[in-house]
Protein backbone atom coordinates (compact mmCIF):
# COMPACT_ATOMS: atom_id res chain seq x y z
CA UNK A 1 0.00 0.00 0.00
CA UNK A 2 1.32 3.47 -0.84
CA UNK A 3 0.72 6.11 2.45
CA UNK A 4 0.26 8.93 0.22
CA UNK A 5 0.78 11.12 3.24
CA UNK A 6 4.30 10.64 3.80
CA UNK A 7 6.02 13.10 1.53
CA UNK A 8 7.47 10.55 -1.25
CA UNK A 9 8.06 11.10 -4.59
CA UNK A 10 9.13 14.65 -3.81
CA UNK A 11 13.14 15.33 -3.39
CA UNK A 12 13.97 15.60 0.09
CA UNK A 13 14.99 19.15 0.46
CA UNK A 14 11.46 20.18 -1.34
CA UNK A 15 10.07 18.30 1.44
CA UNK A 16 6.78 19.94 3.07
CA UNK A 17 7.21 21.75 6.30
CA UNK A 18 5.09 19.73 9.67
CA UNK A 19 6.21 22.00 12.23
CA UNK A 20 4.69 18.60 14.51
CA UNK A 21 3.60 18.52 18.14
CA UNK A 22 7.21 19.95 19.10
CA UNK A 23 8.01 22.69 16.64
CA UNK A 24 11.60 23.93 17.03
CA UNK A 25 13.35 25.41 14.28
CA UNK A 26 11.60 24.26 11.45
CA UNK A 27 13.63 27.02 9.36
CA UNK A 28 17.04 25.31 10.75
CA UNK A 29 15.71 22.05 10.19
CA UNK A 30 14.91 22.03 6.80
CA UNK A 31 18.58 23.89 5.98
CA UNK A 32 20.00 20.96 7.45
CA UNK A 33 17.72 18.32 5.53
CA UNK A 34 19.04 19.97 2.41
CA UNK A 35 22.45 20.39 3.21
CA UNK A 36 22.66 16.76 4.40
CA UNK A 37 20.76 15.34 1.06
CA UNK A 38 23.19 18.06 -1.38
CA UNK A 39 26.66 16.66 0.44
CA UNK A 40 25.36 13.36 0.29
CA UNK A 41 24.23 13.66 -3.56
CA UNK A 42 27.76 15.82 -3.97
CA UNK A 43 29.44 12.57 -2.47
CA UNK A 44 28.41 10.24 -4.64
CA UNK A 45 28.90 12.36 -7.72
CA UNK A 46 32.31 12.68 -7.08
CA UNK A 47 32.80 8.86 -7.41
CA UNK A 48 30.60 8.71 -10.00
CA UNK A 49 31.95 7.64 -13.73
CA UNK A 50 30.52 7.68 -16.57
CA UNK A 51 27.77 4.89 -17.30
CA UNK A 52 29.52 1.44 -18.11
CA UNK A 53 33.19 2.67 -17.08
CA UNK A 54 33.09 0.56 -13.96
CA UNK A 55 33.25 1.94 -10.66
CA UNK A 56 35.71 4.55 -11.31
CA UNK A 57 37.96 6.32 -8.81
CA UNK A 58 36.65 6.75 -5.08
CA UNK A 59 35.69 9.80 -2.84
CA UNK A 60 38.42 10.57 -0.63
CA UNK A 61 37.73 9.75 2.67
CA UNK A 62 38.12 12.49 4.47
CA UNK A 63 40.77 11.02 7.12
CA UNK A 64 42.39 8.68 3.81
CA UNK A 65 45.18 10.42 5.08
CA UNK A 66 45.53 9.83 8.42
CA UNK A 67 46.18 6.23 7.97
CA UNK A 68 43.31 3.58 7.74
CA UNK A 69 45.07 1.57 10.90
CA UNK A 70 47.72 -0.67 11.48
CA UNK A 71 49.77 -0.37 8.53
CA UNK A 72 50.95 -2.81 5.76
CA UNK A 73 51.53 -5.54 8.15
CA UNK A 74 47.75 -6.06 9.15
CA UNK A 75 46.56 -5.52 5.11
CA UNK A 76 45.00 -2.38 6.18
CA UNK A 77 46.41 0.53 3.44
CA UNK A 78 45.33 3.76 1.92
CA UNK A 79 42.87 2.03 -1.52
CA UNK A 80 41.86 5.80 -2.35
CA UNK A 81 45.41 5.90 -4.46
CA UNK A 82 44.52 2.48 -6.45
CA UNK A 83 42.78 2.31 -9.72
CA UNK A 84 39.72 -0.06 -8.67
CA UNK A 85 39.19 -1.40 -12.25
CA UNK A 86 42.68 -2.65 -12.35
CA UNK A 87 42.49 -4.46 -9.45
CA UNK A 88 39.32 -5.95 -10.14
CA UNK A 89 40.73 -7.32 -13.73
CA UNK A 90 43.96 -8.41 -11.74
CA UNK A 91 41.90 -10.56 -9.76
CA UNK A 92 40.20 -11.73 -12.44
CA UNK A 93 42.67 -12.94 -14.55
CA UNK A 94 44.88 -14.42 -11.18
CA UNK A 95 41.59 -16.68 -10.58
CA UNK A 96 41.28 -17.77 -13.68
CA UNK A 97 45.03 -18.88 -14.70
CA UNK A 98 45.94 -20.07 -11.19
CA UNK A 99 43.17 -20.80 -8.70
CA UNK A 100 40.37 -22.22 -10.92
CA UNK A 101 42.80 -25.10 -12.47
CA UNK A 102 43.27 -26.31 -9.56
CA UNK A 103 39.39 -26.29 -8.86
CA UNK A 104 38.55 -27.52 -11.62
CA UNK A 105 41.23 -30.82 -11.74
CA UNK A 106 40.31 -31.51 -8.07
CA UNK A 107 35.76 -30.79 -8.99
CA UNK A 108 36.22 -28.11 -5.84
CA UNK A 109 32.28 -27.39 -7.40
CA UNK A 110 31.16 -30.39 -6.35
CA UNK A 111 31.90 -30.19 -2.86
CA UNK A 112 31.77 -26.80 -2.10
CA UNK A 113 30.72 -23.75 -4.25
CA UNK A 114 30.60 -23.53 -8.23
CA UNK A 115 33.49 -21.50 -9.93
CA UNK A 116 33.30 -17.92 -9.38
CA UNK A 117 31.88 -15.91 -12.45
CA UNK A 118 33.13 -12.86 -13.71
CA UNK A 119 30.64 -10.91 -11.85
CA UNK A 120 31.70 -11.98 -8.39
CA UNK A 121 34.64 -9.81 -9.33
CA UNK A 122 32.83 -6.93 -10.50
CA UNK A 123 29.62 -6.62 -8.79
CA UNK A 124 29.23 -3.25 -7.19
CA UNK A 125 29.08 -3.27 -3.25
CA UNK A 126 25.90 -4.58 -2.21
CA UNK A 127 23.84 -3.10 0.64
CA UNK A 128 21.23 -4.88 2.38
CA UNK A 129 18.48 -3.79 4.63
CA UNK A 130 16.53 -5.77 7.05
CA UNK A 131 14.30 -5.30 10.52
CA UNK A 132 10.65 -6.04 11.62
CA UNK A 133 8.19 -4.74 9.14
CA UNK A 134 7.28 -1.29 9.04
CA UNK A 135 10.62 0.52 10.33
CA UNK A 136 11.38 2.22 7.31
CA UNK A 137 13.48 0.16 5.34
CA UNK A 138 11.72 0.64 1.76
CA UNK A 139 11.60 4.78 3.21
CA UNK A 140 15.47 4.38 4.03
CA UNK A 141 15.99 3.53 0.02
CA UNK A 142 14.02 5.75 -1.15
CA UNK A 143 15.34 8.53 0.26
CA UNK A 144 18.39 7.23 -0.43
CA UNK A 145 18.01 7.14 -4.37
CA UNK A 146 16.12 10.70 -4.43
CA UNK A 147 13.32 8.88 -5.97
CA UNK A 148 10.59 6.79 -6.00
CA UNK A 149 11.55 3.27 -7.96
CA UNK A 150 9.58 1.03 -9.53
CA UNK A 151 7.32 -1.24 -7.60
CA UNK A 152 7.99 0.36 -4.67
CA UNK A 153 5.54 -0.43 -1.49
CA UNK A 154 5.49 2.02 1.39
CA UNK A 155 2.92 1.77 3.85
CA UNK A 156 2.00 1.10 8.28
CA UNK A 157 1.08 -2.86 7.76
CA UNK A 158 3.95 -4.92 6.37
CA UNK A 159 3.96 -4.08 2.99
CA UNK A 160 7.40 -5.05 1.40
CA UNK A 161 6.38 -9.42 0.05
CA UNK A 162 9.93 -9.96 -1.55
CA UNK A 163 13.60 -9.78 -1.82
CA UNK A 164 14.27 -6.26 -3.98
CA UNK A 165 18.11 -5.94 -5.96
CA UNK A 166 17.70 -2.43 -6.61
CA UNK A 167 20.58 -1.59 -9.71
CA UNK A 168 21.87 0.84 -12.05
CA UNK A 169 19.95 0.88 -15.33
CA UNK A 170 19.23 3.46 -17.99
CA UNK A 171 15.61 3.44 -17.85
CA UNK A 172 13.37 2.13 -15.24
CA UNK A 173 12.46 -1.81 -15.46
CA UNK A 174 11.70 -4.44 -13.03
CA UNK A 175 13.07 -7.88 -13.72
CA UNK A 176 11.22 -11.15 -12.25
CA UNK A 177 13.05 -13.19 -9.96
CA UNK A 178 13.81 -15.85 -12.36
CA UNK A 179 15.44 -13.31 -14.94
CA UNK A 180 18.20 -12.35 -12.65
CA UNK A 181 19.13 -14.96 -11.59
CA UNK A 182 19.57 -16.29 -15.50
CA UNK A 183 21.77 -12.62 -15.99
CA UNK A 184 25.16 -13.54 -16.16
CA UNK A 185 26.44 -9.81 -15.63
CA UNK A 186 24.94 -9.63 -11.82
CA UNK A 187 25.37 -11.39 -9.49
CA UNK A 188 22.62 -13.10 -8.21
CA UNK A 189 23.19 -16.45 -10.24
CA UNK A 190 23.59 -18.24 -7.21
CA UNK A 191 19.91 -17.73 -5.95
CA UNK A 192 17.97 -20.25 -8.39
CA UNK A 193 19.09 -23.24 -6.21
CA UNK A 194 16.46 -21.71 -3.89
CA UNK A 195 13.84 -22.88 -6.11
CA UNK A 196 11.15 -21.42 -7.74
CA UNK A 197 8.94 -20.10 -4.71
CA UNK A 198 11.64 -17.66 -3.67
CA UNK A 199 11.95 -16.75 -7.30
CA UNK A 200 8.44 -15.47 -7.02
CA UNK A 201 9.56 -13.72 -4.20
CA UNK A 202 12.26 -12.02 -5.73
CA UNK A 203 12.64 -9.16 -7.93
CA UNK A 204 15.26 -6.78 -9.85
CA UNK A 205 14.75 -3.09 -9.86
CA UNK A 206 16.88 -1.14 -12.93
CA UNK A 207 16.72 2.39 -12.48
CA UNK A 208 19.48 5.50 -12.67
CA UNK A 209 20.24 7.30 -9.57
CA UNK A 210 23.35 8.69 -8.29
CA UNK A 211 23.91 5.87 -5.50
CA UNK A 212 23.69 3.24 -7.71
CA UNK A 213 26.43 3.89 -10.34
CA UNK A 214 28.24 2.45 -6.58
CA UNK A 215 26.21 0.60 -4.83
CA UNK A 216 23.36 -1.82 -5.33
CA UNK A 217 20.85 -1.75 -2.69
CA UNK A 218 18.67 -5.11 -1.54
CA UNK A 219 15.31 -4.52 0.20
CA UNK A 220 13.73 -7.32 2.27
CA UNK A 221 10.33 -8.56 3.25
CA UNK A 222 9.76 -6.85 6.81
CA UNK A 223 9.95 -9.35 9.33
CA UNK A 224 6.78 -10.62 11.32
CA UNK A 225 6.61 -12.42 14.48
CA UNK A 226 5.26 -15.86 15.51
CA UNK A 227 3.48 -17.69 13.39
CA UNK A 228 2.55 -14.93 11.00
CA UNK A 229 5.94 -15.55 9.59
CA UNK A 230 5.74 -18.30 8.09
CA UNK A 231 2.37 -18.34 6.97
CA UNK A 232 3.38 -17.56 2.79
CA UNK A 233 6.76 -18.18 2.63
CA UNK A 234 7.56 -21.89 1.25
CA UNK A 235 11.22 -21.18 0.80
CA UNK A 236 14.37 -21.72 2.76
CA UNK A 237 14.62 -17.69 4.32
CA UNK A 238 17.51 -18.33 6.69
CA UNK A 239 19.57 -19.93 3.63
CA UNK A 240 18.61 -17.11 1.33
CA UNK A 241 19.82 -14.42 4.09
CA UNK A 242 22.91 -16.28 4.96
CA UNK A 243 23.58 -16.10 1.06
CA UNK A 244 22.84 -12.43 0.77
CA UNK A 245 24.91 -11.44 4.43
CA UNK A 246 27.96 -13.34 3.38
CA UNK A 247 27.53 -11.27 -0.60
CA UNK A 248 26.59 -7.78 1.08
CA UNK A 249 29.21 -5.25 1.97
CA UNK A 250 27.31 -3.24 4.57
CA UNK A 251 24.41 -4.76 6.23
CA UNK A 252 21.87 -2.30 7.63
CA UNK A 253 19.32 -3.71 10.85
CA UNK A 254 17.15 -1.08 11.18
CA UNK A 255 14.70 -0.63 14.51
CA UNK A 256 12.07 1.73 15.20
CA UNK A 257 12.57 4.07 18.30
CA UNK A 258 9.02 4.13 19.04
CA UNK A 259 8.66 -0.28 19.76
CA UNK A 260 11.86 -1.72 20.25
CA UNK A 261 10.48 -5.08 18.86
CA UNK A 262 13.21 -7.79 18.73
CA UNK A 263 11.34 -11.16 18.04
CA UNK A 264 12.53 -14.29 18.37
CA UNK A 265 12.79 -14.18 14.33
CA UNK A 266 14.41 -11.02 14.11
CA UNK A 267 16.72 -12.51 17.07
CA UNK A 268 17.41 -15.57 14.56
CA UNK A 269 18.31 -13.24 11.48
CA UNK A 270 20.43 -11.39 13.99
CA UNK A 271 22.10 -14.50 14.75
CA UNK A 272 22.79 -15.51 10.88
CA UNK A 273 24.54 -12.04 10.66
CA UNK A 274 26.90 -12.73 13.69
CA UNK A 275 29.75 -13.80 11.42
CA UNK A 276 29.75 -10.73 9.49
CA UNK A 277 29.62 -8.39 12.24
CA UNK A 278 32.39 -6.01 10.59
CA UNK A 279 29.65 -5.21 8.08
CA UNK A 280 26.97 -4.63 10.32
CA UNK A 281 25.63 -1.07 11.04
CA UNK A 282 22.05 -0.55 13.04
CA UNK A 283 19.96 1.95 12.36
CA UNK A 284 17.47 3.60 15.15
CA UNK A 285 15.06 5.47 13.13
CA UNK A 286 11.96 7.77 13.59
CA UNK A 287 14.37 8.85 16.55
CA UNK A 288 12.80 12.49 15.85
CA UNK A 289 9.30 11.19 16.67
CA UNK A 290 10.07 10.73 20.30
CA UNK A 291 11.56 12.93 23.43
CA UNK A 292 15.22 12.80 23.65
CA UNK A 293 14.24 11.25 27.44
CA UNK A 294 12.45 8.30 25.70
CA UNK A 295 15.37 8.25 22.67
CA UNK A 296 18.25 7.49 25.51
CA UNK A 297 16.61 4.62 27.02
CA UNK A 298 15.29 3.26 23.59
CA UNK A 299 18.86 3.69 22.70
CA UNK A 300 20.39 1.61 26.21
CA UNK A 301 17.95 -0.90 25.41
CA UNK A 302 18.92 -1.52 21.69
CA UNK A 303 22.81 -1.66 23.20
CA UNK A 304 21.95 -4.12 25.55
CA UNK A 305 19.64 -6.21 23.53
CA UNK A 306 22.24 -6.22 20.41
CA UNK A 307 24.84 -6.81 23.07
CA UNK A 308 23.18 -9.71 24.47
CA UNK A 309 22.36 -11.32 20.88
CA UNK A 310 25.51 -10.43 19.11
CA UNK A 311 27.84 -11.74 22.06
CA UNK A 312 30.39 -9.28 20.69
CA UNK A 313 32.37 -6.82 23.08
CA UNK A 314 31.78 -4.06 21.17
CA UNK A 315 28.62 -4.06 20.07
CA UNK A 316 28.11 -2.31 16.43
CA UNK A 317 27.90 1.21 15.67
CA UNK A 318 23.77 2.26 16.32
CA UNK A 319 23.16 5.19 14.15
CA UNK A 320 20.54 7.14 15.42
CA UNK A 321 17.98 9.77 13.22
CA UNK A 322 15.30 10.09 10.95
CA UNK A 323 15.75 8.48 7.71
CA UNK A 324 13.14 9.65 4.98
CA UNK A 325 12.44 13.19 3.76
CA UNK A 326 10.30 15.01 5.72
CA UNK A 327 11.25 17.70 8.08
CA UNK A 328 11.77 16.34 12.03
CA UNK A 329 8.96 16.01 14.18
CA UNK A 330 10.99 17.07 17.50
CA UNK A 331 13.87 19.26 16.77
CA UNK A 332 15.55 18.72 20.34
CA UNK A 333 18.10 16.51 18.77
CA UNK A 334 18.34 17.62 15.58
CA UNK A 335 22.16 18.47 15.40
CA UNK A 336 22.56 14.79 16.80
CA UNK A 337 20.38 13.54 14.01
CA UNK A 338 22.41 15.41 11.58
CA UNK A 339 25.92 14.33 12.20
CA UNK A 340 24.83 10.56 12.80
CA UNK A 341 22.86 10.83 8.99
CA UNK A 342 26.31 12.27 7.52
CA UNK A 343 28.33 9.48 9.25
CA UNK A 344 26.24 6.73 8.07
CA UNK A 345 26.44 8.61 4.32
CA UNK A 346 30.06 8.54 4.74
CA UNK A 347 30.27 4.96 5.56
CA UNK A 348 28.07 4.34 2.70
CA UNK A 349 30.03 6.26 0.50
CA UNK A 350 33.48 4.65 1.23
CA UNK A 351 31.91 1.27 0.50
CA UNK A 352 33.80 0.75 -3.27
CA UNK A 353 37.09 1.60 -1.70
CA UNK A 354 36.47 -1.16 0.72
CA UNK A 355 35.12 -3.61 -1.35
CA UNK A 356 39.12 -3.80 -2.91
CA UNK A 357 40.20 -5.06 0.19
CA UNK A 358 37.09 -7.46 0.74
CA UNK A 359 37.89 -8.88 -2.78
CA UNK A 360 41.20 -9.72 -2.44
CA UNK A 361 40.16 -11.43 1.33
CA UNK A 362 37.70 -13.44 -0.32
CA UNK A 363 40.17 -14.71 -2.86
CA UNK A 364 43.02 -15.30 -0.47
CA UNK A 365 40.03 -17.31 1.61
CA UNK A 366 39.27 -19.39 -1.26
CA UNK A 367 42.25 -20.04 -2.38
CA UNK A 368 43.06 -21.42 0.78
CA UNK A 369 39.84 -23.49 0.74
CA UNK A 370 40.67 -24.96 -2.66
CA UNK A 371 44.47 -25.59 -1.53
CA UNK A 372 42.70 -27.57 1.38
CA UNK A 373 40.57 -29.19 -0.93
CA UNK A 374 43.33 -30.43 -3.15
CA UNK A 375 45.12 -32.05 -0.47
CA UNK A 376 42.03 -33.92 0.76
CA UNK A 377 41.70 -35.09 -2.43
CA UNK A 378 45.12 -36.13 -3.02
CA UNK A 379 45.45 -37.86 0.82
CA UNK A 380 42.82 -40.02 0.12
CA UNK A 381 43.55 -41.12 -3.82
CA UNK A 382 46.65 -41.89 -2.49
CA UNK A 383 45.23 -44.72 0.01
CA UNK A 384 43.43 -46.69 -3.04
CA UNK A 385 44.88 -49.89 -4.02
CA UNK A 386 45.96 -50.28 -7.72
CA UNK A 387 43.36 -53.00 -8.77
CA UNK A 388 41.50 -55.05 -6.37
CA UNK A 389 39.47 -53.52 -3.50
CA UNK A 390 39.05 -49.52 -4.38
CA UNK A 391 35.62 -49.44 -3.88
CA UNK A 392 35.86 -51.08 -0.47
CA UNK A 393 38.82 -48.72 0.61
CA UNK A 394 37.01 -46.09 -0.36
CA UNK A 395 34.04 -46.43 1.55
CA UNK A 396 36.26 -46.85 5.04
CA UNK A 397 38.16 -44.08 4.53
CA UNK A 398 34.51 -42.08 3.90
CA UNK A 399 33.50 -43.88 7.01
CA UNK A 400 36.86 -42.68 9.04
CA UNK A 401 36.53 -38.96 8.02
CA UNK A 402 37.16 -37.29 10.50
CA UNK A 403 40.59 -38.92 11.29
CA UNK A 404 41.43 -38.68 7.58
CA UNK A 405 41.41 -35.34 7.89
CA UNK A 406 43.56 -35.02 10.56
CA UNK A 407 46.27 -37.16 9.14
CA UNK A 408 45.88 -35.31 6.15
CA UNK A 409 46.36 -32.26 7.87
CA UNK A 410 49.41 -33.38 9.73
CA UNK A 411 51.01 -35.18 6.79
CA UNK A 412 50.76 -31.72 4.37
CA UNK A 413 51.14 -28.86 7.39
CA UNK A 414 47.76 -27.44 6.51
CA UNK A 415 45.97 -25.38 9.37
CA UNK A 416 42.78 -27.50 10.60
CA UNK A 417 40.73 -24.30 10.48
CA UNK A 418 41.18 -24.55 7.05
CA UNK A 419 39.26 -27.80 6.95
CA UNK A 420 35.74 -27.85 5.24
CA UNK A 421 32.68 -29.16 7.89
CA UNK A 422 33.03 -33.14 7.87
CA UNK A 423 29.24 -34.16 6.88
CA UNK A 424 28.80 -32.13 3.88
CA UNK A 425 31.64 -33.50 2.80
CA UNK A 426 31.12 -36.81 3.37
CA UNK A 427 27.79 -36.46 1.42
CA UNK A 428 29.25 -35.01 -1.59
CA UNK A 429 32.17 -37.83 -1.66
CA UNK A 430 29.78 -40.26 -1.30
CA UNK A 431 28.30 -39.51 -5.02
CA UNK A 432 31.75 -40.49 -6.30
CA UNK A 433 32.05 -43.73 -7.50
CA UNK A 434 36.00 -43.52 -7.68
CA UNK A 435 38.40 -41.38 -6.41
CA UNK A 436 41.25 -43.14 -8.30
CA UNK A 437 39.55 -41.32 -11.25
CA UNK A 438 40.68 -37.80 -10.11
CA UNK A 439 43.73 -36.53 -11.72
CA UNK A 440 47.14 -36.68 -9.84
CA UNK A 441 47.86 -33.83 -7.97
CA UNK A 442 50.17 -30.99 -9.59
CA UNK A 443 52.04 -29.72 -7.11
CA UNK A 444 53.54 -27.32 -9.68
CA UNK A 445 49.75 -25.68 -9.75
CA UNK A 446 49.54 -25.67 -6.22
CA UNK A 447 53.15 -23.41 -5.86
CA UNK A 448 51.50 -20.78 -8.48
CA UNK A 449 48.47 -20.50 -6.33
CA UNK A 450 50.72 -20.01 -3.53
CA UNK A 451 52.10 -17.35 -5.42
CA UNK A 452 49.35 -15.50 -5.82
CA UNK A 453 49.64 -14.20 -2.69
CA UNK A 454 53.41 -13.20 -2.55
CA UNK A 455 54.03 -12.09 -5.41
CA UNK A 456 51.25 -11.44 -7.94
CA UNK A 457 48.85 -9.48 -5.38
CA UNK A 458 51.47 -7.18 -4.17
CA UNK A 459 52.97 -6.73 -8.20
CA UNK A 460 49.00 -5.90 -8.71
CA UNK A 461 48.64 -3.45 -6.48
CA UNK A 462 52.04 -2.04 -7.34
CA UNK A 463 50.68 -1.88 -10.89
CA UNK A 464 47.12 -0.35 -9.70
CA UNK A 465 49.18 2.34 -7.76
CA UNK A 466 51.08 3.78 -10.40
CA UNK A 467 48.17 3.57 -12.79
N1 LIG B 1 8.26 9.14 11.55
C1 LIG B 1 8.83 8.46 10.57
N2 LIG B 1 8.06 7.59 9.87
C2 LIG B 1 8.65 6.90 8.88
C3 LIG B 1 10.04 7.04 8.59
N3 LIG B 1 10.34 6.19 7.58
C4 LIG B 1 9.19 5.55 7.25
N4 LIG B 1 8.17 5.97 8.02
C5 LIG B 1 6.78 5.49 7.97
O1 LIG B 1 6.77 4.15 8.47
C6 LIG B 1 5.87 3.33 7.74
C7 LIG B 1 6.60 2.11 7.20
O2 LIG B 1 7.56 2.49 6.24
P1 LIG B 1 8.17 1.46 5.20
O3 LIG B 1 9.27 2.18 4.52
O4 LIG B 1 7.11 0.83 4.38
O5 LIG B 1 8.77 0.39 6.22
P2 LIG B 1 9.40 -1.05 5.90
O6 LIG B 1 10.38 -1.32 6.97
O7 LIG B 1 9.89 -1.09 4.50
O8 LIG B 1 8.14 -1.99 6.07
P3 LIG B 1 7.93 -3.50 5.51
O9 LIG B 1 8.21 -3.46 4.05
O10 LIG B 1 6.51 -3.81 5.80
O11 LIG B 1 8.87 -4.34 6.27
C8 LIG B 1 5.28 4.21 6.64
O12 LIG B 1 4.01 4.63 7.05
C9 LIG B 1 6.24 5.37 6.54
O13 LIG B 1 5.59 6.51 6.12
C10 LIG B 1 10.82 7.97 9.37
O14 LIG B 1 12.03 8.15 9.21
N5 LIG B 1 10.15 8.64 10.35
MG1 LIG C 1 9.40 -2.27 2.95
Amino acid sequence: MYDSGSGYGRPPPEAPMNHGEYGGQPQQQQQQQQQSSQMYQQQMHQQQPPMGQGQGQALEPPDANAGGGGGAADGAMDLSQFDKDVIFRGLKRLYRKKILPLELSSKYGHFHSPPMGPSDFEAKPMVLLLGQYSVGKTSFIRYLLGRDFPGQRIGPEPTTDRFTAIMLSESDKIVPGAALCSQSDRPFRGLSPFGNNFLSRLEGVEMDSPILRNVTMVDTPGILSGQKQSIGRNYDYDAVMKWFAERSDLIVIMFDAHKLDISDELKRVIEIMKPHADKVRVVLNKADGVSTQHLMRVYGALMWNLGKVMMTPEVCRVYMGSFWASPLQNAEQASLLEREKMDLFRDIAELPQNAVMRRINELVKRARAVKVHAYIIHYLRKQLPYTWGKREKQRRLIDRLEREFVMCARRYELPRGDFPPIEPFRQALLEIKDLSEFPKLDKKMVKEMDKVFSVDIPELLEKARSH
